[in-house]
Order: structure tokens, then C-alpha cells, then sequence
């Protein structure tokens, strides 16, 4: 099942020598530069199981400096590159596409300074999600992201990829709350914008720049965010809405009624839920038997326990009198909180396991969201599962398709429609989880020639020999030229 690329090997670059061994062993150590086939054949492999890359390298630096030593030989052999965080990507952009090196910098995970009055965080790239989240919490505050891959997934991967996830809704997206960071661009340069500061408007703020460019610029090794205080009262609630308008409807009046405290609001429709029922270890269903069509979960966070449980409990009555929910439950303790997040969570890994998958990733205008899975069911018929679940808080749908196993045809049925589709909407064909190799031929679906043609320049500019994960994010025509 792994996807077929139609892309053929740059000959500009080089191939790995003995010679090239030798250097990397200098300057990394025997042990972090490794030939080991079955850690190779992981590392070639991305958490769908769908892109094969066949790297023979995996070099795993320690410092800043090591990465800058790295880059800069990788550049003067003409040696491609692709840093990898934790792998859990889910459009191609983390693994070789040939026999590019791969960079993993998951031994740089040190907390660098936590300063407790501002919940400044300053650490190293390579740390995992789920240890700045215990890290954090130990301290009283709380990432400004949170996502069902936290375990496996490096904060520089997230960065790279600007992730989104399940707080957005509350605390916005990691161009804000990135405040600074160190990257090492394609000829070994460090940059050093690792400031700690709210505000600093002299010129151009590059660091936006490595945010979001999927390991095409540079190889991010530091990063300072902002993270939020915790808040003493959590309160999850999950219900059931009989058809998309109210979801819609219901959408509109919690940010109305629950305004300040509301912290996620996500949507799961029949089909994803079956699946994970279906699929996913110990996920039960929260609700009393009964088919509802389309299931939402409400997370509050606020500061006073009694006044955000009385505005949740007011809110829901009220949404339930008026019919917006069908049914619905209040989580009563923290084990039950997390057991609906467990659901939700478990979404992608449940489908993964029901079969082959094709990937939406889809940012569309919530009125019109829905119509899509829907008019994609009518397409395809009994030949794939449709699902539609996501973070509808953010306009943001994660469109599923579920076969039994990668088949061309059904592909011809799903794209370009998908891409047409969405950007006869004015939608965008990547909300959060980027370009990577899926995408790169598909960009211009959703932003102009102009702009591809500036992202290229800044490209050229900054990685000339075009090593930094080639082949990802750029149309093919336009990566090369100069
Ligand atoms: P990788 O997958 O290793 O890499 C991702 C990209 O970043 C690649 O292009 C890679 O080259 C680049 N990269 C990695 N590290 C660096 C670095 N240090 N410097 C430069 N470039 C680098 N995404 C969301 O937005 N929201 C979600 O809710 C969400 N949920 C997910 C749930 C599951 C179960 C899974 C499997 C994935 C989910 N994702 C989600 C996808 C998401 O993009 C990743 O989980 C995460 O952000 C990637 O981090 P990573 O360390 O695994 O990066
Ligand atoms: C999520 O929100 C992730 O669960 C993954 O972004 C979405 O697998 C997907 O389509
Ligand atoms: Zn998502």
C-alpha cells in the first residue's frame, strides 16, 4: 500500500559515500550515526504506512552545533536532507522520498528556563509534546497545543508544521504563541531569534517564516513559547445533535453563552464514531444505545468551579429544550473526561486500523463544511466509507475516505474533485497538517501563482542547493528553477 509517486530522484544530488560515513562519525559519534536496517526501515516508514522513503542514513545530533556541522557538509556534497521529528505527519512531508539523510534531533530535549511569572517556556526541539505538557503542569500552566499524537510527536515537528489541534479554539495558533526560536538553515548558519519577548516589531519577524515550512528552510533545534496558566475547573460534556444544522446552531451559541471559558469544541459524525467503537481499544460509548447522527464534545476551562458548571449545566439545558441536543452527558470526574477524549483522540488511529485511508485535511466555511462528505458519499457509493470529524470550533473538517485497499480507482473518484471542490469554496487544502509530499503538486488549489512563485524565491534564497527536504511543500516545476 504505499503511495505511488510519479516523481523521479534529482540527479543533483549526490549519493552517501564511505567517505561521508567517515566525516558523520567525526562529528557525531559512532553510535548517533546510524546503518542499522530495521531502525532505517521505521524511519523510511510514516505513521500512515503509506510513503516509502529509502534512506540508508539516520544521523542524530545532539547540539545546535552538530546540526550546523551536518548541514553544512550535507550542503557542500550536494547530500539531500529530511528532518524528522516524532514521524506522526500525515501527508508524507517527515519521510525520505529516496535516499535522502535523515536528521532526527530527538536527542536535544532539554528544557532550557521555565519562567514561572510569564509561562515562558524555553527548550530544545527535539522534546516530546507529552513531556512539555507534564513539564508545564507540574509548574501550573498548560500547552498552548495539545493533539492525539503528543506522545510520539517532537515540538519541533509541531512547529514546522504550525499543527493546530484540539486548543485552538481557545488560545490560537503557534504563530502566536511561538515567541521565538533557533533554526539552522542548509549552509549550517544558526539563527538566533530564540527571543522571550511579546512584543518586537524590528522589521520583519523571520521566525513566522520556519513555522509552518515543514523542514524546508531549516532544521528548527530551539524554540520559546507561551504557555497558559492552568485553570482550576475543567468541565467536558458530550452530546449528540440529530443532523449538521444544529451542530452549526450549537456552535454559534457556546461561543455566545460560554464565551471566555469554552477551550475545544469538536465534532465526530456517525460514520468516524461507528469506526471507533468499532476499532479502538477501550472506547465505549458515553451515550445511552441509540443511532444519533452526528456527536459533539464541549470542553470548558475557567477559573471558578461552581459559576463555570452552572453556565455549562444552564447552557446545555437550554441547547436540549431547543432541541439543538438530542442527548448528552456531563463528564463527573476526570477519568470520564479523558475517556471522551479518548474517542475523539482515537479517531485516526481507529481508522487506520479499518483499512487503507485517503487523508482530507480540509478548512472550509463551517455553513458549507458537511456538504462536502456528503455529496462524496453520493460519489463513491458502496465503495468506501465517507467520514467527517474535526475541529469544527476552527472550520476545520478532517475528511476521511475508508477502503479495504488502496485502490486507483476510487482515487480517480476523490481527486481533483476533493481539491476543486474545496477551492471553489475558497477553502484551503491543508487547516493544519501542511504541503508535505501529498500536496506539494496540489498547492496552487489554494494560493495564487504569485504566491507560489515568492515561496520559491524565499526557498532559492535560503536553501540554494534546494537539500532541505526536496521534493515536499513546492510543485515539482517550480522547486528546482532558479
Ligand atoms: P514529523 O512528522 O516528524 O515531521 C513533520 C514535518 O516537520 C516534516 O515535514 C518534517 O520534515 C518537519 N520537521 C520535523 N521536525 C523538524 C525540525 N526540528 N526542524 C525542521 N523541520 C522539522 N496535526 C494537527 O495539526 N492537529 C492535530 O490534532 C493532529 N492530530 C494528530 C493525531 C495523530 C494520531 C497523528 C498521527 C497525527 C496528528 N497530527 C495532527 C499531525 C501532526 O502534524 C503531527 O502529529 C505533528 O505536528 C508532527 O510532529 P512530528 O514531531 O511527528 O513531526
Ligand atoms: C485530528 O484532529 C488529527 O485527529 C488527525 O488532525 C486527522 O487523521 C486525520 O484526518
Ligand atoms: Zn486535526
Amino acid at each position: 500500500g504505499s503511495a505511488t509517486t510519479k516523481i523521479q530522484r534529482n540527479p543533483i544530488f549526490s549519493t552517501i559515500n564511505s567517505d561521508d560515513i567517515n566525516h558523520f562519525r567525526e562529528i557525531l559519534g559512532e553510535k548517533n550515526v546510524i546503518q542499522d536496517e530495521d531502525r532505517l526501515s521505521a524511519a523510511n516508514m510514516d505513521w500512515m504506512r503509506k510513503y516509502k522513503g529509502s534512506s540508508k542514513l539516520l544521523l542524530q545530533p545532539r547540539s545546535t552545533e552538530e546540526v550546523s556541522q551536518i548541514l553544512k557538509y550535507c550542503n557542500s556534497r550536494c547530500l539531500a536532507v529530511v528532518p524528522q521529528g516524532g514521524n506522526t505527519g500525515l501527508v508524507g512531508g517527515s519521510v525520505p522520498v529516496f535516499d535522502e539523510v535523515i536528521i532526527n534531533i530527538g536527542s536535544m530535549n532539554n528544557i532550557i528556563s521555565f519562567d514561572k511569572v510569564s509561562g515562558i517556556l524555553v527548550c530544545e526541539a527535539g522534546c516530546i509534546l507529552e513531556n512539555l505538557i507534564s513539564f508545564v503542569d507540574n509548574q501550573g500552566f498548560i500547552m498552548p497545543l495539545d493533539l492525539g499524537a503528543k506522545g510520539s510527536c517532537q515540538i519541533g515537528g509541531n512547529i514546522s508544521t504550525n499543527a493546530g489541534g484540539l486548543r485552538l479554539v481557545r488560545y490560537g495558533s503557534l504563530h502566536g504563541n511561538v515567541l521565538g526560536l533557533e533554526a539552522v538553515l542548509a549552509n549550517g548558519t544558526v539563527l538566533d531569534m530564540l527571543g522571550t519577548l511579546r512584543k518586537d516589531n524590528t522589521g520583519y519577524d523571520l521566525k513566522h517564516l520556519f513555522i509552518g515550512s515543514e523542514g524546508s528552510l531549516g532544521v528548527v533545534t530551539k524554540v520559546s513559547i507561551l504557555t497558559p496558566p492552568k485553570l482550576s475547573s475543567v468541565n467536558v460534556a458530550f452530546l449528540a445533535c440529530k443532523d449538521y444544522l444544529s451542530c452549526q446552531k450549537l456552535l454559534l451559541e457556546a461561543k455566545r453563552k460560554l464565551g471566555e471559558i469554552l477551550s475545544a469544541f469538536e465534532f465526530i459524525d456517525n460514520q468516524s464514531f461507528n469506526v471507533v467503537l468499532n476499532h479502538l481499544e477501550g472506547a465505549r460509548n458515553p451515550l445511552p444505545p441509540s443511532m444519533h447522527n452526528f456527536y459533539v464534545l464541549i470542553e470548558t476551562t475557567g477559573s471558578d468551579e461552581s459559576y463555570d458548571k452552572e453556565k455549562l449545566e444552564a447552557f446545555l439545558l437550554h441547547s436540549m429544550e431547543g432541541g439543538l441536543v438530542s442527548d448528552g452527558v456531563l463528564a463527573q470526574d476526570i477519568n470520564q473526561a479523558s475517556s471522551f477524549w479518548h474517542i475523539r483522540e482515537g479517531i485516526p488511529e481507529s481508522i487506520m486500523k479499518a483499512g487503507a485511508v485517503y487523508k482530507y485535511d480540509l478548512s472550509i466555511p463551517v455553513e458549507k463544511m458537511y456538504d462536502l462528505v456528503e455529496e462524496m458519499r453520493v460519489r463513491l457509493g458502496h465503495s468506501a466509507k465517507v467520514m467527517g470529524y474535526g475541529h469544527l470550533g476552527d472550520s476545520n473538517l478532517h475528511l476521511n475516505i475508508s477502503t479495504p485497499q488502496y485502490d486507483d480507482a476510487i482515487l480517480a473518484q476523490i481527486e481533483p474533485f476533493v481539491y476543486e471542490w474545496t477551492s471553489k469554496h475558497r477553502g484551503s487544502i491543508s487547516a493544519e497538517h501542511g504541503v508535505g509530499l501529498m500536496k506539494a503538486n496540489k498547492i496552487h488549489y489554494s494560493k495564487s501563482a504569485e504566491t507560489v512563485q515568492l515561496m520559491a524565491s524565499i526557498k532559492k534564497l535560503l536553501d540554494p542547493n534546494g537539500i532541505l527536504n526536496p521534493y515536499k511543500v513546492l510543485p515539482g516545476s517550480l522547486a528546482s528553477s532558479s
